[in-house]
């Protein structure tokens, strides 16, 4: 019998008729034979072959050939006297040709041919490295406990400040799409006391930067019974561990083949107040600018040697009427940011968890509760001190592999002017 094998796999059939299954990556022929490279998701094979007519680049193939050793292949092994069936033969060829190993397309053109141009093996990399990601996120919490959870993404009310969420009609009444799960993480700490949620969110955002999007993926933890949002801290940080762990472990070809430099995650991430990051960086602003997050990366880069920097104690102006304040030190609040190679990772800190405290503190800002109250039932009925955070996925993978444009790192984009494919 044949069997059927993954190109990764041919070295240890040497002898043997096997078959692969795939895409044609690329045709050669030189005078007297030609080359046909198969695609798969484990990677690439070699055929020989002397007849004249190959299928087309695309084309999806299997091939029965008889495993040869060659040094000059690729992986060593090829297979020689192959047969080729062609299972399904392209329409039209790819905007450009995929196995030329540098992308000189612009990014628009990436885009907009999408479902075959993360074919190419540097555009499907970042998204090899964002799975890996989120599997390590996924192990590293749940060895500490957490359970992961799946909230609603039609909401009756925004949760982070109003301005920048999606309404939609739902069957008549007005609803958002969700901005993030901030209330329901919250509130499954009172179930579980520890979980987490990979899920996309939903930002209108209005500007056209590199860094943002219109949906994205937000890693969200939430944690009850911690002292303060440094407990908080220290799970972000074996939780970035455990990611960085299993892109080295699962997407080693990805970071090798884009030549990402994978940062240390120090025992203890250094951690600046957010009054001190105003003063090293010499501004008076409340909250911090894109060139500000830039200097003291590069600051905690040079005096901690780390990548990674939290800022603490935002001031309780620019955090959400959720966040926890600072008992020590007033209008300030227990509210952290983590940067990570110049840019905001990731967004966290202590909540008030009294049921007083939410009235207060809506009150305080001018906000009526009656949006509110399906939030605020899980304050009525008991909730321990807790705390959580949220990173952006995009944003992680940009960083790693140094992807220039957040759209990058993401099959299929969502921006101001991108609604397809
Ligand atoms: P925040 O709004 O700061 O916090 O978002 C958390 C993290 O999400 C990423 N991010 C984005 N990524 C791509 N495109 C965007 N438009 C975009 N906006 C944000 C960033 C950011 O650090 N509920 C809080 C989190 C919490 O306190 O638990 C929240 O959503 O990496």
């Amino acid at each position: 019998m044949i069997s059927r094998v993954l190109s990764a796999e041919l070295a240890q059939h040497a002898g043997q008729r096997v078959t692969i299954a795939g895409w044609v990556h690329r045709r050669r022929h030189l005078k007297s034979v030609s080359f046909l490279v198969v695609r798969d998701r484990s990677g690439l094979a070699q055929a020989v072959t002397d007849l004249p007519d190959l299928p087309t680049e695309e084309s999806v193939v299997e091939v029965t050939g008889t495993v040869e050793v060659n040094s000059r292949a690729p992986g060593g092994v090829e297979l020689v006297r192959p047969e080729i069936e062609v299972v399904s033969a392209p329409a039209e060829a790819p905007p450009f040709d995929l196995y030329r190993p540098v992308v000189t397309a612009s990014l628009p053109t990436v885009l907009d041919h999408a479902p075959v141009t993360l074919r190419h093996p540097r555009l499907r990399a970042p998204l090899e490295i964002s799975a890996a990601s989120v599997a390590g996120f996924r192990q590293a919490l749940d060895r500490l406990g957490f359970t992961e959870i799946h909230t609603p993404k039609i909401v009756a009310s925004a949760t982070e400040s109003g301005a920048n969420v999606f309404g939609i009609d739902y069957f008549g009444r007005p609803a958002y799409l969700a901005q993030s799960p901030q209330f329901y993480k919250q509130a499954m700490v009172g179930v579980f006391e520890r979980v987490y949620e990979v899920g996309p969110v939903f930002r209108a955002e209005p500007h056209d930067t590199v860094r943002h999007l219109a949906q994205y993926t937000s890693l969200d933890a939430e944690l009850g019974f911690v002292r303060d949002h440094r407990d908080v801290m220290a799970v972000l940080r074996e939780a970035v561990a455990g990611m960085l762990e299993s892109v080295r472990a699962r997407a080693s070809h990805a970071v090798e083949l884009l030549g990402a430099a994978l940062p240390e995650v120090p025992a203890e991430i250094p951690a600046v107040h957010f009054s001190e990051a105003q003063r090293l960086t010499g501004e008076s602003e409340p909250d911090l600018s894109p060139a500000q997050e830039r200097w003291l990366s590069e600051w905690a880069l040079r005096e901690h040697g780390s990548e990674f920097l939290f800022v603490t104690g935002y001031p309780m102006a620019k955090r959400p009427f959720y966040t926890h304040p600072d008992p020590d030190r007033p209008g300030y609040t227990n509210g952290f940011d983590l940067l990570f190679r110049g840019l905001e990772l990731v967004t966290g800190g202590q909540r008030l968890h009294r049921y007083d405290d939410y009235v207060r503190a809506l009150a305080e800002r001018g906000e009526s509760l009656e949006p509110y109250e399906g939030y605020l039932q899980a304050f009525r009925y008991g909730m321990p001190p807790h705390g959580g955070f949220a990173l952006g996925l995009e944003r992680w993978t940009a960083r790693l592999t140094g992807a220039a444009n957040i759209r990058q790192t993401t099959a299929f984009p969502r921006d101001l002017h991108r609604l397809s494919p």
